[in-house]
């Protein structure tokens, strides 16, 4: 039946809303409706003798989006569109744009004092580039380019992406389908797909990204992989995009026949000094090593008695010459330590404040355990101003349901951002440390891991396309807004009727919120399913270890619920700021989003609204059930102005979210019930289940588990 209508659709509909795949992401450029259409505009040609790779890619770019937006044909005297760098075009040269305060990147867009002219210049190609991208975005947003002027350049250096993509094409917590990069097939064969990545993460500011896994091969640093590495590279390097690979710290053992990895060993030393001269002949633009080193069982130099610190600077110094960068994953816990989980990374690397060199980068999670649907900020931001301090968040949805919920990131990376550390005083935000000028930083970074595969629609899912577009926008402006972001990339997906985008917009911007409430309310977290991560599993118990459970994070009991970390627990309070710290440990400043997280507490704990902590548990958990019913009725209200296919497959995923955010409220609800003895809020039903189906229920073939 459902096929039927798929293909119905397909042959009914009209042209103009002929079916898609979701493959052309937010750069479809299919003609606007006439009454948002601009004048058509001529695009100047580049003179051939100033014509760069870069340059002409910004022109097809830029002809293709006209042509595509406005199908009429110019006219005779229709508005001209110079694009160039003063080096390639003497009208940018001659007309004294504020290109200065731009920097690298940065661009101005401007419309000539003819009114005739509009000029998307640049210091660098690249910068034209996202010029030409941003003045699309305007025309495909549907706002007026009859006179424009302004400029914009990125607040961070590295706007990267992270994939977890394994040799053998599997992507750990990859949810959409096999890694896009075909190693298999390179260097000999690059998929015309690989452009088309290019351009997408061009088209969001995004300009490095790193090839492999966290959980490296050695082998991805074999001369056969540095040159299938280099291929793409060749591909990536005109839409600014450089490549990076996550190393192996026990390379030199395995690929170098050492018979250590110490990184104070004078012949690891020169085995890595070697392998950058090596990649840097290949890839002359190489953007460095992510390292995860010592986390999860990864190898690292406290193998050898060393420190973060030895291990990062040796690396530091195998690539500094070459103008290369290493970012080191802040994201460790010990297997001896048996504290809080939450306070190791902070624990770990603060005390080496001011030590590592200038060309390394420390990468830290959102949060201080593992990019759970809310995390209250990582401690480390704002606690190493004599360090470079980059965010990792993560886009695929590892613990937001995987591709099939319809969960909207950018109120999450939002809320981290602007998070006030006051490690300077009130203003001391995320978002001042991450762009570096809190602390006067200059080598900055954002980085996303990946939600991209080889699926027709990237991600996975149509919506999981606008978190990827969203940690795009936010990491050349963290201080931007979700929402704003969202109404952009709504209107470049699905068009510009306003019937249309402000429904979709409003749900999205609910969605994390509806997430946290059917996943883990009130500051629970870690409670999904053992290893696959897949649906609730709150009474996951044993096991190598107890910070691998679920029961250790939750801590329910007769007694209560939630995690002490106050001065009286774990005091992991203490390591943020006193002024937040001290909020997060007192019961009545600390807001209740993070209450559990911080704070073990009765069952009838009073909250706020006048409810028990066990009715306010019950009542949160039904009202995510509640707005994903409220997501699939508004889609299914908005099939006039979506194209078939992708309406048809939205909506069968949130029938699976519907199902999974039950399951999630049911599940959760009979385990932590178990211990409260309590009755249900009046209105309230029983778990369909019993709690022993729930616990019962396995997932061996979930995907994003295991090589
Ligand atoms: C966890 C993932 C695991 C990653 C790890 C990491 O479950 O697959 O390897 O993070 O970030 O979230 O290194």
């Amino acid at each position: 039946m459902r096929f039927l209508a798929l293909i119905l659709g397909l042959v009914l509909i009209a042209p103009a809303a002929r079916a898609e795949d979701g493959y052309d992401l937010w750069l479809r450029y299919r003609s606007l409706p006439a009454t948002l259409r601009s004048e058509p505009r001529v695009v100047e040609p580049i003179p051939p003798s100033v014509q760069t790779p870069t340059l002409t890619v910004a022109l097809v770019e830029l002809k293709r989006g006209l042509t595509g937006l406005n199908p009429d044909e110019p006219g005779l005297d229709a508005p001209t569109i110079v694009l160039g760098t003063p080096k390639s075009s003497s009208i940018i040269a001659a007309s004294n744009l504020p290109l200065k305060g731009v920097g690298e990147e940065g661009y101005v867009i401007r419309t000539l004092t003819d009114n005739k002219t509009t000029v998307i210049a640049a210091n660098s190609d690249i910068g034209v580039l996202y010029g030409v991208f941003h003045y699309l975005r305007l025309i495909q947003t549907g706002q007026s380019v009859e006179s424009l002027d302004l400029t914009s350049s990125p607040k961070v250096k590295l706007r990267m992406l992270n994939h977890w993509d394994n040799l053998n094409r599997t992507v750990e917590r990859g949810y959409s389908g096999q890694s896009i990069f075909d190693w298999w097939r390179l260097p000999g064969h690059v998929d015309a797909r690989m452009v088309d990545y290019a351009r997408a993460n061009a088209s969001i500011g995004i300009n490095g990204t790193v090839l492999n896994n966290v959980n490296a091969k050695a082998d991805s640093l074999t001369p056969a992989y540095i040159a299938k590495a280099a291929a793409l590279a060749d591909t990536f390097r005109p839409y600014g995009i450089k490549v990076y690979l996550s190393a192996r710290f026990s390379a030199p053992m395995e690929i170098g026949g050492l018979k250590t990895a110490d990184p104070t060993d004078p012949a690891v030393a020169a085995f890595w000094k070697a392998k950058a001269n090596e990649i840097y002949k290949a890839i002359p633009d190489f953007g460095g090593f992510l390292v995860k080193a010592n986390s999860e069982g990864q190898p690292g130099p406290q193998d050898y008695g060393r420190t973060h610190v030895d291990g990062a600077n040796m690396l530091a110094d195998a690539v500094g010459p070459h103008g290369g960068v290493v970012i080191w994953r802040a994201f460790v816990y010990s297997h001896e330590q048996p504290d809080d989980r939450a306070k190791q990374g902070y624990s770990e690397f603060k005390p080496f404040d001011g030590q590592f060199r200038d060309n390394v980068a420390i990468q830290v999670k959102n949060g201080a355990i593992d990019f759970q649907p809310r995390e209250p900020f990582h401690p480390l931001f704002g606690a190493m101003p004599k360090s470079n301090l980059g965010m990792e968040f993560q886009i695929t949805k590892e613990y937001l349901g995987f591709s099939t919920h319809l969960v909207y990131l950018g109120p999450l990376f939002e809320e981290t951002l602007r998070s006030d550390t006051m490690a300077h005083g009130k203003g001391s935000t995320v978002a001042k440390v991450v762009d570096g000028s809190l602390d006067n930083r200059k080598l900055t970074v954002m980085a996303g891991v990946a939600n991209i595969g080889s699926d027709r629609n990237w991600s996975g899912s149509q919506f999981d396309q606008a978190n990827w577009y969203a940690f795009g926008r936010l990491a050349w402006d963290p201080e931007a807004s979700a929402k704003a972001i969202a109404a952009d990339w709504t209107k470049m997906t699905f068009g510009n009727d306003p019937r249309l985008v402000k429904p979709v917009v409003d749900m999205m911007m609910g969605s994390r919120e509806a997430a946290v409430d059917y996943m883990t309310p009130l500051g629970l977290h870690h409670q999904m399913g053992r290893s696959h991560h897949y649906g609730p599993g709150p009474w996951v118990a044993g096991g190598p270890r107890a910070d691998w459970t679920s029961v250790y994070y939750a801590k329910a009991g007769p007694d209560g619920v939630g995690f002490d970390r106050t001065p009286s627990g774990s005091n992991a309070t203490a390591q943020y700021a006193p002024a937040v710290g001290g909020c997060f440990a007192d019961l009545k400043c600390v807001d209740e989003k993070d209450l559990l997280w911080f704070h073990h507490l009765p069952w009838d704990y009073r909250l706020k609204s006048g409810d028990t902590l066990w009715d306010g548990m019950v009542k949160s958990y039904g009202r995510g059930v509640s707005y994903v019913d409220g997501m699939e009725k508004t889609w299914a209200g908005l099939a006039p102005y979506v194209d078939a296919q992708r309406h048809a497959e939205v909506a069968d995923y949130l029938k699976i979210q519907r199902n999974e955010a039950q399951w999630w409220r049911d599940a959760s609800v009979a385990w932590f019930g178990s211990f409260s003895k309590k009755p249900l809020p009046a209105g309230e039903k029983a778990p369909a289940k019993s709690l022993e189906y729930y616990e019962s229920l396995e997932f061996p073939w979930a995907p994003g588990n295991g090589q």
